[in-house]
């Protein structure tokens, strides 16, 4: 009889060693890799996960700059809004650029108020001159120019001062605008 139970309990103790051995090894899988089901379980289960945390890029961009006046810079009213910058909508729905500013390399800051940008392509320019803003042009009331013909960047921010887009340009002969 002894020997008997000694032979059953050493086998129980056989068993629950692979119990216990087994118990890890099938546990495993159901960690990490578990949900993704089978094939590629930890890739398909990261890459969902990974998506909200990446920032959309912003749909405004500054499209273009006249930067140098046709003429003499005389610093007549005309000459003024002969420079300006343009930005461009590339999202699908319109946005209010309040609080959205536009910079130059010298830290001369323009603030919008309350323009209207439209979605798909629309543009608003911004005329360094005084003048009355209407439709998608709108007035710095500046009473010197702005961009620089020999060499500036303009910085396009939004309302909480974070960089959204910049553009920057060198004198080049015969040159008065650049696409941006
Ligand atoms: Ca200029």
């Amino acid at each position: 009889m002894r020997r008997i139970v000694g032979i059953v309990s050493a086998s129980l103790i056989a068993l629950g060693a692979v119990a216990i051995g087994a118990a890890p090894a099938s546990a495993g899988p159901h960690g990490p890799g578990g949900p993704g089901g089978p094939g590629g379980p930890s890739h398909g289960g990261n890459r969902p996960h990974s998506r909200p945390h990446t920032p959309p890029p912003s749909q405004l961009q500054i499209s273009a700059i006249q930067y140098d006046s046709p003429g003499r810079d005389d610093r007549s009213n005309a000459s003024l809004n002969a420079e300006w910058v343009s930005i461009v909508n590339n999202g699908q729905r319109p946005v209010n650029l309040r609080g959205y500013t536009i910079e130059d390399q010298a830290g001369r800051v323009y603030t919008f108020g309350n323009t209207w940008i439209d979605g798909d392509g629309g543009r608003v320019r911004l005329l360094t001159g005084p003048g009355r803003n209407s439709g998608n042009t709108v007035h710095w009331n500046s009473r010197n120019y702005v961009w620089n013909n020999n060499g500036d960047v303009a910085v396009l921010s939004g309302p909480r001062s974070r960089a959204i887009d910049s553009c920057g340009y060198r004198q080049q002969n015969g040159r008065i605008r650049v696409a941006c």
